[in-house]
């Protein structure tokens, strides 16, 4: 199968036929939902989204199916609002067509970078249709809707009336100029109404229209919600804590209704011309997609699954406030009828060279050039090597990048592997050799072996992705020194038990790395010429010597190639040359 793929495809989600859920029991166990912030429909995905979210959440994907868990991770495009209907508009195509664009697109790039979906499906399903509009139904039964006339924003010159996004002003609670008015990036807050509006396309102040409007009464939730907050320890504390005082603060009531063609229907009778709103149907889409999903591996109701199951929504910090409150709230609005999240892991941006990224000053890397000219995985391990598990900002540098994949992946991985193989083939006709006594150094290395999972597991579990990969670092230089220090070539009388044990590592270190660097390590399996599918390892076996005496390796050949200072320069030369 993989050698089938071609480069952008190598990663295929249909490797995910080999540990399939539909093999699970999914009654067994506790199942784990990942779900990961859905991508609008409107812009190719760039390395700021795979570290804020995608990388962190696949890690941790694929840790949990290396350890026999049931985990499903969903995820869709973000298909419905104004600026996908106006760029759609701009490129003259009907925004449905738009969004099948990207979302197939999209789609494409992820698989590229080896973030491997469950489902990968888009907010215009009718499946998610469907579905937010019963929860719109339920909310408004139980009394958390009104209806209310408000003056909305209206550009005469556009003939439109303007949504949050494209009013544009001064935020009324910190004063910082330029913001959005559904979003003040500076404090985090969305403003109940914005100062000194001007028209985002065309910059005229705009004027006001009256039109009748659907309420979500968020204000009813501000108990239950600190409640949730003070009790889930799950949660990162320090964003607890702002979310706490916004919540002190006093919660607005939250305006779920637009006046536009393009998004999800009111299921009332003269809500003609209107639509939901994207931010209320978007997360509703987690567990639509996830409910499809169900239905079509089990034939069962999704549901129950969810409510069994343990939730994880990773975000990137700036829709905190949507994953904080208007979730949870939403459904506390329909009694729970689907569980809140245990986990909500946020992270932060992305920064290029010490500067925030921006396409238009093409201050930018995008993925698809980034992994026409290097390994995926070196970008894979390169993020996941300076992601902490909160929601500091991390930077991209390229002469770092660079250092990184030749001094750690190389240097000290890619040796390691090749040295002990390359060995193996070479003195003892590619044939593991038998262990003799073990000495010292030998018992250490075992014990090494022995440790590593557990002194992983727990860093894995808490998404400290920086910190595993240093620990796998740390493991892969102790063999270096190992096989330094015995010397196989000079010291005949151990190196049968030199070369034992250094394969047996090699086999240890490649399950090691396979959430991080997925493709490279199909490599090394095939090198190690393991016959059971990498897919079918389990995390239990890990501290186990299963590579056996008189097993034959495969063809070895170098796993990775340096990064040359060239090519490096070449890189740097291309940011923010166009203005
Ligand atoms: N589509 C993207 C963003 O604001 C937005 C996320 C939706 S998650 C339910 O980053
Ligand atoms: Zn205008």
């Amino acid at each position: 199968m993989l050698s089938n793929r071609n480069n952008n495809d190598f990663y295929s989600t249909n490797e995910l036929s080999s540990y399939n859920n539909k093999s699970i029991d999914v009654e067994a166990d506790t199942p784990i939902v990942v779900t990961t912030a859905l991508p609008y429909a409107n812009g190719e995905i760039h390395l700021g989204h795979i570290s804020s979210t995608y990388l962190p959440a696949d890690i941790f994907t694929r840790f949990l199916r290396i350890s026999k868990k049931k985990v499903f991770h969903v995820c869709a495009s973000d298909d419905f609002g104004t600026p996908i209907l106006i760029k759609a508009e701009q490129e003259k195509k009907t925004p449905k067509e738009f969004v099948e664009y990207w979302n197939k697109r999209d789609l494409e790039d992820f698989n590229a970078i080896g973030i491997s979906f469950d489902k990968f499906y888009k907010t215009s399903s009718h499946e998610n249709q469907e579905f937010v509009q019963n929860v719109f139904n339920k909310l408004r039964n139980n009394g958390h809707i009104y209806e209310k006339e408000v003056i909305q924003f209206y550009c005469d010159f556009d003939n439109k009336f303007l949504p949050d996004r494209y009013v544009i002003g001064t935020c009324p609670y910190c004063k910082s100029n330029d913001q959005y008015s559904d979003l003040c990036e500076k404090c985090g807050r969305v403003p109940e109404e914005i100062l000194d509006p001007k028209c985002g396309i065309c910059g005229k102040s705009p004027i006001k229209k009256s039109s009748n409007h659907y309420f979500f009464k968020l204000s009813n939730f501000s108990d239950d919600l600190k409640e949730w907050l003070t009790t889930n320890n799950n949660l990162q504390v320090d964003i607890k804590n702002y979310v706490l005082h916004w919540i002190e603060e006093g919660l607005q009531d939250w305006d779920i209704t637009r006046d536009l063609d393009w998004g999800i229907n009111i299921p009332v009778n003269d809500a003609k011309g209107k639509v939901f709103y994207g931010w209320f149907d978007n997360h509703l889409c987690y567990i639509s997609t996830f409910n499809t999903l169900i239905k079509e591996q089990f034939g069962k109701d999704g549901k129950d699954v969810w409510n069994t199951s343990t939730i994880y929504h990773f975000i990137g910090k700036d829709i905190i406030y949507h994953h904080f409150l208007f979730l949870p709230a939403i459904r506390m609005g329909i009694n729970m009828e689907y569980k809140l999240p245990d986990y909500i892991p946020v992270r932060g941006h992305l920064m290029l060279h010490n500067r925030k990224i921006s396409k238009s000053r093409n201050w930018y890397i995008s993925l698809r050039e980034f992994i026409s000219t290097f390994n995926p995985d070196y970008l894979r391990f390169y993020i996941a090597s300076i992601s902490p598990s909160n929601q500091d900002d991390i930077n991209f540098d390229w002469d770092v990048f660079s250092s990184k994949i030749n001094n750690e992946l190389i240097d000290n991985i890619g040796n390691f592997i090749n040295r002990t193989l390359s060995f193996t083939k070479k003195h003892y006709d590619g044939i593991v050799p038998e262990p003799g006594i073990y000495q010292d150094e030998d018992q250490k290395g075992l014990d090494t072996i022995m440790t590593i999972s557990s002194e992983i597991e727990e860093l894995f579990k808490k998404t400290e992705t920086d910190k595993v990969l240093k620990t796998i670092l740390k493991f892969s230089n102790f063999f270096n020194q190992y096989f330094q220090k015995k010397q196989p070539w000079s010291d005949k009388s151990s190196a049968a038990t030199t070369l034992y044990i250094s394969i047996n590592a090699v086999r240890v270190l490649a399950v090691l790395l396979l959430p991080f660097i997925p493709n490279s390590v199909e490599k090394i399996w095939s090198q190690l010429n393991n016959n059971n599918k990498l897919y079918e390892e389990s995390w239990d076996d890990l501290s186990k010597l299963k590579v056996q005496p008189g097993h034959r390796i495969g063809k070895i050949s170098p796993l990775f190639k340096k990064i040359e200072r060239n090519e490096i320069e070449k890189e740097k030369t291309k940011l923010g040359t166009i203005s």
